[in-house]
């Protein structure tokens, strides 16, 4: 794919390019001496608050998609301490490597240049707009819970319709994922795909397990939809993604022989508690996860102190070794 959006694609009027002329420093726009962030016009926050995504092109370089690239390898070969991903043999190729990777879940918690790209300054000042954007009186404070490496080599599935909030609930609907993407995100290679507008009501689709295991990767998929109203984000390298935690989304198999590579760093409100977990002796409204990291404004709960990163991630693997079989047909 060239490096724009598709000329078809439906969703490439929502390409959010930067406001030509930044507007005042909000309480999120971080801290990086000279840098000027993209700053959203109060329409393409609007547009966002509507439709439930947006995307923004360029806001990663070259350099740093490279950058960020080099990292996932170091990871995925056993280049950080980590139980679970023990140092592979020289003798073994990368892409052998990372042929058993499906996902990386929380890469942040070992790995500093994936924390540093949680924190990313373009990122965060777009995500200090839109984040709570839905609330009145909300002062752009952004907390940082989860980040999920997605490796989707070739032939590799993708997942079905679902919404973040299913799994990750918070409490005023303001669950974002700002979705990297490392390569040119296209339809064939598996890009994102979206409804727009299913995240209006905050409502929790049915969700089953998917029919077809061939195309998703078996995580559950979400019902009771109109699926002819989903559209392709389909997005060049260095692109990214915003979506609200209600939105229905998913992905397709990679049908190229490339690689799909995607960082999804998952933020919130720092005004929500976060019930993620039930908390063994905390009713359900007080339980809040403070395994947690402010990157806009201040903590209004910093009292509560934040747990620290476990130095461990949860690894999806792929492969017969996985249970799975590596589905390598085109
Ligand atoms: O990138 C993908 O393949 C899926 C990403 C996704 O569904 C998510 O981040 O929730």
């Amino acid at each position: 794919m060239p490096a724009t959006a598709t000329a078809t694609s439906p969703t490439q009027d929502r390409g959010l390019q930067p406001a030509s002329s930044p507007g005042p420093i909000s309480p999120g726009t971080p801290k990086t001496p000279g840098r000027v962030d993209p700053r959203l016009t109060p329409g393409q926050v609007r547009g966002f608050v509507d439709d439930g995504f947006c995307w923004a092109p360029g806001l990663i370089s070259q350099a740093e998609l490279a950058e960020l690239k080099a990292d996932m390898l170091k990871l995925a070969r056993g280049g950080y301490p980590c139980p679970q991903l023990k140092p592979a043999d020289s003798k073994v190729a990368d892409q052998e490597v990372l042929d058993g990777i499906l996902c990386i879940h929380q890469p942040h918690f070992v790995s500093p240049v994936m924390k540093r790209f949680c924190e990313h300054p373009a990122i965060v000042g777009i995500l200090s707009q839109i984040v709570g954007a839905h609330l009145a009186h909300w002062d752009g404070a952004v907390k940082c819970m989860q980040s999920m490496l997605f490796v989707k080599g070739p032939g590799k599935p993708g997942q079905a319709w679902h919404q973040d909030e299913q799994y990750i609930p918070t409490r005023d609907r303001s669950l974002c994922g700002a979705w990297i993407a490392m390569d040119d995100a296209t339809i064939a290679n598996g890009c994102l795909w979206v409804v727009p507008g299913s995240h209006r009501n905050g409502y929790f689709f049915e969700r089953r397990k998917p029919a077809d295991l061939e195309e998703y990767d078996g995580s559950d998929q979400c019902h009771g939809f109109d699926e002819a109203k989903g559209v392709p984000v389909e997005v060049p390298a260095g692109s990214v993604v915003f979506f609200n935690g209600y939105l229905l989304h998913k992905s397709l198999k990679n049908r190229t022989n490339g690689y799909r590579r995607v960082l999804v760093n998952h933020y919130m409100n720092s005004w929500s508690l976060l019930p993620w977990h039930a908390q063994e002796g905390k009713a359900i409204a007080q339980t809040d996860v403070r395994r947690v990291f402010q990157v806009a404004g201040t903590d209004p709960y910093a009292r509560l102190g934040t747990e620290l990163a476990p130095g461990e991630v949860y690894l999806r693997g792929w492969g017969k070794a996985w249970g799975s079989d590596v589905a390598k047909k085109l």
